[in-house]
């Protein structure tokens, strides 16, 4: 009897939060990895560094390219080096507030990006190759009712970054149905994990109080309290980028846990299980979070963490992933926050 081939999977933005969750999964399901990293002048690579030799670049299994997608020829040539049976991309400038800095390079980076990949599977000719684009909520932007959202929910993006998410996800429809490329949008909501970026709002929050309560840090500055966010686990998110390349046709999912909470309802979560006795007084950007015991001040806010427009709402329903692809979320809200204050106390 021959040998069964291993898969070859590609991931632009390996080094990411998702990228590592991705290359676990895959890995334990017997795939070759090869992952795409960016130069930089000091390590990116700590969310993977466990599953590779970092001065040779990989082991058995997993093998690591310097590329970039702002760079065409490069993408172009690492594709036609690997011939993968799946793209994951996973690359992204990801962080909203920040698009609002620098818009230019978010566009290059976020739309053109996925653009670039997508040209290099029509111009090579990979009939087999099966393209998964990592799309966004963030992409529904300014919605109309505070109800759950799913595929048919049309985009109102909010930012450079949610505007050059709909560009990537509508170029991932249209080499499909232009080229019949096997490409599919996964429309995830907001994921989190104890290998959160320290920016985005939850790891800054469990870092923030953690510190808080072991007096490493006085205080915790904020911007908008009252934004509803549907939270995940990314390791969960990772199953569904796997699951939505394995069903037998290529579509575009949304990805929720269909849970909502407010940035305020999150801090509130993790004080208490910290222990922390907050209470909050004031209004707007006077707001402030107050421990209740010696009066001070545990959290403020800050006009600079506002963004000049807002996503007020994001709550997903994710029932056709969980009719066809058999997917629902398998860690709660409340295991998350465990697993992230587990991970930032084990620290110190
Ligand atoms: P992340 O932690 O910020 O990871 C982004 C990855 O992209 C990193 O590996 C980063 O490399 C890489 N990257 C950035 N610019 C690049 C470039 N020019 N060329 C090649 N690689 C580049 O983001 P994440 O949370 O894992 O999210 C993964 C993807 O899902 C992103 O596209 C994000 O926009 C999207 N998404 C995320 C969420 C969420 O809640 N997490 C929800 C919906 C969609 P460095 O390590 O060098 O920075
Ligand atoms: O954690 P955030 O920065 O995530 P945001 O903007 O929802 O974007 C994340 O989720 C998207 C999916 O919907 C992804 F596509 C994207 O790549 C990223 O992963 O902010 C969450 C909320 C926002 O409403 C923000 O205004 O928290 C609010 N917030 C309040 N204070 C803050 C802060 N956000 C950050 N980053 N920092 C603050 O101090």
């Amino acid at each position: 009897m021959g040998k069964i081939r291993k898969k070859i999977a590609l991931i632009f933005g390996i080094t990411g939060q998702d990228g590592s969750y991705l290359s676990e999964l895959l890995l334990k399901k017997n795939y070759i990895i090869h992952g795409v990293k960016r130069r930089s002048s000091s390590a990116n690579t700590e969310r993977i560094d466990h599953l590779f030799d970092s001065l040779n670049f990989s082991n058995k299994n997993f093998f690591i390219h310097y590329g970039d997608i702002s760079d065409g020829t490069s993408t172009l040539n690492i594709i036609n080096k690997v011939k993968p049976d799946e793209i994951y991309n996973l690359a992204a400038q990801s962080h909203v507030r920040v698009s609002f800095d620098v818009p230019e390079y978010t566009a290059d980076v976020t739309a053109l990006g996925a653009l670039r990949i997508l040209e290099s599977i029509r111009i090579l000719n990979l009939k087999k190759t099966k393209y998964y684009q990592a799309s966004s909520s963030e992409m529904y932007g300014l919605v109309k009712k505070k109800k759950s959202l799913n595929e048919k929910t049309p985009f109102h993006p909010r930012s450079v970054y949610g505007i050059s998410k709909v560009f990537a996800f509508n170029a991932t429809v249209h080499y499909r149905e232009a080229y019949n490329i096997f490409a599919c949008n996964g429309i995830l909501f907001n994921h989190e994990s104890p290998r959160r970026g320290p920016t985005f709002v939850t790891k800054k929050i469990v870092q923030g109080l953690v510190r808080i309560q072991k007096g490493l840090q006085n205080k915790l500055t904020l911007g908008n309290l009252y934004a509803v966010r549907d939270w995940g686990h990314a390791k969960d998110y990772a199953i569904s980028m796997w699951k939505i390349l394995q069903y037998k046709k290529p579509d575009d999912w949304v990805i929720a846990t269909n849970k909502d909470q407010t940035v305020k309802k999150f801090i509130d979560l993790v004080a208490k299980k910290l222990n922390i006795p907050l209470k909050w007084r004031g209004k707007g950007i006077n707001e402030k979070g107050i421990n209740k015991i010696n009066g001070k001040v545990i959290v403020d806010l800050d006009k600079k963490f506002l963004r000049p427009s807002e996503v007020d709402f994001l709550k997903g329903d994710f029932s056709k992933a969980k009719k066809h692809l058999k997917w629902s979320p398998g860690i709660s809200t409340d295991q998350l926050i465990d697993d992230m204050i587990n991970e930032e106390l084990s620290i110190y």
